[in-house]
C-alpha cells in the first residue's frame, strides 16, 4: 500500500494525520470555508472521546481540547492536513451531543445545527461517528445517522474506550453495534457503507485502521488502487469492520 507511514516516528498513525493544524473554529455554517477540499466530520455524544481519539489519530496531544468536562466544545473546529504545509483536506470535530445538564434550547440548536452542517456541507466525504463501546449506539446517534443518511455519506464507527472492556465484551460490543445497522440500515436508509472497528486511544488499539481509511476519503488518489480494486461492488450499507 502506498498510504505515507511514518516509518520513524509514529507507525500506527498516518503522516498525513500526523501534518493536521489548527485551520478555524466556526459557530456558523457561513464562517466555514467554501472551498473544495475534502472534509472528514467527527460526530458524537459528550464525552464518548471524540477529541482524544482525534488527537490520538493525529499523533498530537492537544489538537483537538480533550476536556474532562463534558460539553465543552460548542463550535466546530477544523484542522487542515496536507504534507509541506500543503493544504489538501480538513477534519471537523463537530460539536457533542447529548450532555445531560446542557439546556434544551442549547440541544436544539446544536442538533439543528449538525443536521444543516451534513446536509449542506458538500465538502463532506466521510463521517466518523465515535461512540463508547460500552455504551454502543444510543438514540442520539441513530438521529444523526437518520441526518447523515440522505447525504450518502460513508460512516465509520469508533467504539472507542474499548481498553474498559475484556476481549468477550469488545467482540460482543462489535457485534452488537454491527447487528443494530444491519437492523436499522432500511428503516434509515443508509445509503453508504457503515463500518465499525473498536477503539482504545489510551492502548492505542485501533489507530491504523482508522487511519487508513481516514487516509482514503481524504486523499483517495494517494491511496494504492490494487488495495481495492477499482469499482467494486460495494453493497449499501455494509457493516463490516
Ligand atoms: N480509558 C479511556 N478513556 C478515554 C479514551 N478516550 C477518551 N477517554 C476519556 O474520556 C473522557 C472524554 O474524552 P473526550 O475526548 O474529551 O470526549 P469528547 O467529549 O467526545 O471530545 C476523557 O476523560 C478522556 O480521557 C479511551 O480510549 N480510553
Ligand atoms: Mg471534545
Amino acid at each position: 500500500m502506498t498510504h505515507t507511514w511514518d516509518s520513524t516516528g509514529s507507525p500506527d498513525t498516518s503522516v498525513l494525520l500526523q501534518s493536521a493544524r489548527f485551520c478555524i473554529t466556526a459557530a456558523a455554517l457561513q464562517q466555514l470555508p467554501a472551498d473544495a477540499l475534502p472534509e472528514v466530520a467527527f460526530v458524537g455524544r459528550s464525552n464518548a472521546g471524540k477529541s482524544t481519539a482525534i488527537n490520538v489519530l493525529c499523533g498530537q496531544r492537544r489538537l483537538a481540547f480533550a476536556s474532562k468536562t463534558p460539553g465543552r466544545t460548542q463550535h466546530v473546529n477544523l484542522f487542515s492536513v496536507g504534507l509541506g504545509g500543503a493544504e489538501v483536506a480538513r477534519l471537523a470535530d463537530l460539536p457533542g451531543y447529548g450532555y445531560a445538564s446542557v439546556p434544551l434550547a442549547t440541544k436544539q440548536r446544536w442538533e439543528r445545527f449538525i443536521a444543516q452542517y451534513l446536509a449542506q456541507r458538500q465538502q463532506l466525504v466521510g463521517l466518523v461517528l465515535i461512540a463508547d463501546s460500552r455504551l454502543g449506539l444510543t438514540e442520539l446517534d441513530w438521529t444523526l445517522l437518520g441526518y447523515a443518511a440522505p447525504a450518502a455519506l460513508p460512516v465509520h464507527v469508533l467504539l472507542t474506550k474499548a481498553d474498559k472492556l475484556s476481549r468477550a465484551q469488545q467482540t460482543a460490543a462489535a457485534r452488537a453495534v454491527r447487528d443494530a445497522l444491519q437492523a436499522r440500515a432500511a428503516s434509515l436508509r443508509l445509503q453508504a457503507p457503515v463500518s465499525v472497528q473498536l477503539f482504545s486511544a489510551t492502548r492505542r488499539v485501533g489507530l491504523r485502521e482508522a487511519s487508513a481509511l481516514l487516509e482514503q476519503w481524504l486523499q483517495p488518489d494517494a491511496c494504492a488502487p490494487q488495495d481495492q480494486p477499482a469499482g467494486a461492488p460495494s453493497q449499501a450499507p455494509q457493516t463490516s469492520t
